[in-house]
């Protein structure tokens, strides 16, 4: 069986961009695959994190994870910050890493722009992203479009590794969806969907409400025209409708277009934030069953067996660099 891995940052809230892009995959992907999920905490800490919000929010992340339908029996879900062999093998990566790829990274450009003061951290967050993946020997892993340079850069350090010092890591794949690996934001459809941005209602949780939800799909950005038509260059609100439409429904883009034939933007509107809530209510109902006991028992479960794949990946590593193995 080929092994998958993917991690989100507990932080924020999780968004429906977080789900159709990566999530919901995941949740596919179980089936027919070895998986390894985890709560990456060690990358929410690349900005500050107030530790209680930062520990309430790592169980919010396991809560989703069996909410949106992982299951433990087929999934190994586990916290990052509780496999040690992560931060070790970032170290390791860091030093075969150079400084001028990391300084291409357009993640750390974009989140670093304009403040002053920027953890190393942030810096070499995609040298512990690769850790984590090559850990695992990982065949594939399913991101949003916004992973794809992070995935380029875990490639390159893995093969560059490889050729170093034999062969080691498995050079993994992305997956990226074709629709809905890069869902706008709601108020401003040319930047993308994000937990950090700060206006609320660019964004729909997967805790949302339906009233909150009808109310930010309602006020959506969308253009001056009504012709309900997938066109990303003129009228990127209503495509990201449609893509959003199209993800959650099941329904082709091409489809959904004939079905609003000469109807309005209200009228799509409107259905969507059916289409939406019926999703979200049956994850929000699974949700807010689970107990924290049952979370920390997964995740211990969880940790237990990544760790042994981990340090098996890590030990080789260590010989191979020619680090003390007495
Ligand atoms: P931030 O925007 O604050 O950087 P984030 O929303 O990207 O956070 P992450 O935890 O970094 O959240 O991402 C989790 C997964 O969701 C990743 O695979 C990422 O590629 C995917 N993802 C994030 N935003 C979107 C989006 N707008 N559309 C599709 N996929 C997304
Ligand atoms: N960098 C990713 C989160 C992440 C990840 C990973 C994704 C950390 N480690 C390993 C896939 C595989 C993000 O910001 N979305």
């Amino acid at each position: 069986m080929k092994r998958v891995l993917s991690g989100v940052q507990p932080t924020g809230d999780i968004h429906v961009g977080n789900y159709v892009g990566a999530m919901m995959h995941f949740v596919e992907l179980q089936e027919e695959h070895e998986c390894y999920f985890c709560i990456v905490d060690l990358h929410a800490l690349t900005v500050p994190q107030d530790p209680v919000e930062l520990r309430n929010k790592t169980y919010e992340l396991a809560g989703i994870y069996l909410a949106i339908g992982l299951d433990p029996q087929k999934s190994t879900l586990f916290v990052q910050s509780q496999v040690s062999a992560h931060a070790e093998l970032a170290w390791l990566l860091s030093c075969i890493a150079y400084y001028g790829e990391l300084s291409r990274m357009t993640q750390f450009k974009d989140k670093s722009k304009g403040k002053e003061n920027v953890s190393v951290g942030l810096f070499t967050y995609p040298a512990l992203m690769a850790a984590d993946i090559l850990l695992y020997q990982a065949n594939y892993v399913p991101v949003g479009n916004d992973q794809k340079q992070h995935l380029e850069l875990t490639r390159d350090l893995a093969e560059r590794f490889n050729n170093r010092f034999g062969e080691t890591f498995v050079v993994p794949e992305p997956l990226i969806a074709e629709v809905g690996a890069r869902i706008m934001s709601l108020t401003d459809p040319t930047k993308k969907m994000s937990k950090s941005d700060e206006d609320e209602n660019g964004r729909i949780n997967l805790l949302d409400s339906p009233d909150v939800v009808k109310k930010k799909i309602m006020r959506a950005t969308t253009d001056s025209e009504s012709v309900i038509r997938y066109d990303v260059e003129n009228k990127p609100g209503l495509s990201n409708l449609l893509s959003l439409y199209s993800v959650m429904s099941g329904m082709s883009i091409t489809d959904i277009e004939k079905k609003y034939e000469g109807s309005g933007y209200g009228t799509l509107k409107k259905d969507l934030v059916d289409v939406v809530n019926e999703r979200l209510r049956v994850i929000q109902e699974k949700y807010y069953g689970l107990s924290r006991e049952e979370l920390e028992r997964i995740l211990r479960e969880g940790r237990e067996r990544a760790e042994v794949l981990a340090a098996k990946t890590l030990k080789d590593v260590k010989e191979k660099m020619g680090l003390a193995m007495f």
